[in-house]
């Protein structure tokens, strides 16, 4: 029986729905046997949540000072300091996406002061992504003269310090050089151009608190402002400033799903968004006698496996298998095959570590903002870096020596692998596809029809990976082109999506451009912020076609939002006139249908709220040119995306 939520006109899957939907056979094993080892996950404590609060769940409760809180009823229809429901539910949006902004902010710092730091001489790592560093370095107009790379880099860190810090009003950089003048234009008109991350958040907090913006639609003003901030200084900042460091990724092949673990081996796992410290410790595994030492304890060797955004870093980069996301950072463990898990920051729930002590796995922090009671600390800080290769040493010895004393008569590792082709980039796309003349054109003529980024979370509200999987391959067969980031790109990984074989699936058009290029029909493109690259690859395919981005057939798709981090991901697209589709209402009181007061179960009226009709009605339309849909059934969520870009191109007369 899944839960009936009939004000949210949707129903919320219970432990088995999700395992008769989810598409992963690895997952239905690995969920049946933690339930048999009698262990918990979050499925179990999801179900303990039911039924969840309704006015949290529609965003009408405040609670943005001790008066309340206050909850919006039709007996109550304002908070006790006279608050109405639109500045209610606007203002928990807006903290929800700089508390996301905050999170991508504090990751572009540990990533920029990296290369500070690499570029003062303190940290021992060298700058990779040399072409990046020129062509920052010319977009940002820096006198190149006779400057070494590491000297440029760190004037660009400077540079992306400011945007992350301004206080004065200035624009932030990376967006006056990667923005297309039509927005900049749009944005300086409606006075939403943002000062830098931390102003944006410092201005959102303050308009939000007590006694201070009663204006929703201010606050929706300040809410696009801070979109922009957090796309252009914390996702293009972390994406760029990353590639600097690590280098552009080039397209590997690779094999991912759970079963890459191997039950002979020690097996490690990396965790997280920021793989500063983890590239050291990769260094360290690397190292003879640490090979030697797993050895000497009966291993057969090491592997190691990704999860969230680090793992996609890693798989990107160096073709490191990804072993799968956020809801599935227990399964993972529950294989009992885990002997360590390495984390940063970020997407770390405290459910693994609850499940990596009934299985004796070793958790090691890497982080100061991310502990863990009971684990292993270890912090990387990049304005101390002093200790980060002795530590790293002290990590990948800790991790090996964790196999010796494991209790291994629980192991299950599902025997299942499957082939992948990512790490692909702006640039490596462009080129794969021919050039952005050559991908200009396959647009036009409909052998592509349209190119949909579906990314992010996973959240307890759809059936695990059911919505991504489902939606992305209705999508081919309508020849859309699919590139993905995040959680949603390990399932598209492990549902065999991201492989060229996967051309069956797919519609005519896209089967030729598939066989004709050597592409996967689906591209993964790296963590969140690397939505950086698809954004850049939109903005160049409108300019090249000399259209604006609102009347392109590009679709952003969230089909599994969790995290406050995803909703600046849809805000960034819809900012640059990219409609968005997400999976499960966000938390503004669904306008259409709402239940006939005092009438028998089941009779529905429409309804409607100012929120609601910005975001998905013609507010956002009008202004942005984009809008929200929201729809949790796959099946009607692929239809909205294929209508929306059919739509886009009967409107440029591309058949
Ligand atoms: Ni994105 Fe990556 Fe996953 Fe969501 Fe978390 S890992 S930054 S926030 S949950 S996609």
């Amino acid at each position: 029986m899944s839960y009936k939520y009939p004000y949210l006109n949707t129903d919320m899957p219970d432990k088995n729905e999700v395992l008769q939907k989810t598409p992963n056979k690895a997952t239905k094993e690995l969920i049946r046997k933690i339930s048999g080892d009698g262990n918990e996950t979050y499925l179990d404590r999801f179900a303990s949540q039911q039924p969840q609060c309704s006015f949290g769940l529609n965003g009408t409760c405040c609670r943005m000072c001790q008066w309340g809180p206050c909850r919006i009823t039709e007996k109550s229809p304002r908070g006790i300091c006279g608050r109405s429901q639109d500045d209610i539910v606007i203002s928990n949006i807006i903290r929800s996406l700089v508390s996301g902004l905050a999170a991508h902010g504090r990751h572009a710092h540990e990533i920029i002061y990296t290369i500070k730091g690499i570029a003062e001489g303190k940290i021992n790592l060298k700058l990779k992504g040399i072409t990046r560093i020129y062509e920052m370095a010319e977009k940002l107009e820096l006198d190149i003269g006779n400057k070494t790379e590491n000297q440029l880099a760190g004037e660009i860190a400077d540079i992306l310090v400011e945007d992350l810090g301004r206080m004065d009003n200035k624009n932030i950089r990376l967006l006056e050089v990667f923005a297309p003048e039509e927005r900049k234009k749009l944005w300086g008109e409606l006075g939403i151009l943002p000062r830098s991350a931390a102003y944006e958040i410092m201005e959102a907090l303050h308009m939000t608190t007590l006694g201070s913006c009663s204006d929703w639609k201010a606050i929706a003003g300040q809410e696009k402002r801070s979109a922009l901030a957090y796309c252009y200084s914390t996702l293009f900042g972390s994406s760029l400033a990353t590639e600097i460091l690590f280098g552009i990724p080039e397209p590997n092949e690779t094999e991912v799903n759970y079963g890459v673990l191997k039950k002979d081996h020690v097996n490690i796992l990396v965790h997280g968004h920021s793989p500063v410290m983890i590239e050291k410790v990769l260094e360290k595994i690397n190292l003879p006698e640490i090979q030697q030492l797993a050895r000497d304890y009966g291993a057969k060797g090491i592997v190691i496996g990704g999860l969230c955004c680090t793992g996609t870093e890693l798989l990107a980069r160096y073709g490191i298998p990804s072993v799968t996301n956020i809801l599935g950072q227990e399964f993972v463990i529950g294989t009992g095959a885990v002997d360590c898990v390495v984390v940063d920051m970020q997407c770390v729930i405290p459910g693994m570590k609850i499940l990596a002590d009934c299985y004796g796995t070793q958790v090691i922090t890497t982080c100061n903002s991310n502990r863990i009671p009971g684990a292993v600390h270890l912090p990387f800080d990049p304005e101390k870096p002093e200790t980060l290769d002795e530590d790293a040493y002290t990590i990948a010895k800790t991790a090996v020596e964790a196999f010796k004393d494991r209790d291994r008569s629980k192991i299950h590792i599902p025997d299942v692998k499957t082939k992948a082709y990512g790490g692909w980039g702006y640039e490596s796309i462009v080129d794969a596809l021919g050039g952005l003349d050559n991908m200009a054109e396959l647009l036009k003529q409909g052998r592509i029809k349209g190119i949909a980024t579906v990314v992010g979370c996973n959240t307890p509200k759809v059936a695990y990976e059911n919505n991504h999987v489902t939606i992305v391959k209705k999508l081919l067969e309508s020849d859309i082109l699919v590139l993905t980031t995040g959680c949603c790109s390990h399932a598209l990984l492990n549902a065999g999506l991201c492989n060229r074989d996967a051309v069956d699936i797919c519609g005519g058009g896209l089967k030729g451009v598939i066989s004709e290029y050597g592409v996967p029909p689906v591209l993964a493109v790296g963590g969140c912020v690397d939505n950086t690259r698809t954004l850049r690859l939109f903005i160049s395919l409108a300019e090249k076609l000399k259209k604006p981005m609102k009347d392109m057939p590009f679709m952003f798709v969230g089909p599994e939002p969790g995290n406050e981090k995803t909703v600046g991901q849809g805000l960034s697209f819809l900012m640059h006139g990219v409609s968005n589709l997400v999976g499960f209402p966000a938390p503004i009181p669904v306008p259409n249908p709402i239940p006939v007061k005092g009438s028998a179960d089941g009779e529905m009226e429409r309804g409607s709220n100012n929120i609601a009709d910005y975001f998905g009605g013609n507010g956002a339309m009008e202004e942005l040119g984009a809008k929200i849909y929201t729809e949790p059934v796959p099946e009607l969520a692929a239809q909205t995306i294929k209508m929306h870009i059919k739509r886009k191109r009967n409107n440029l007369g591309w058949k």
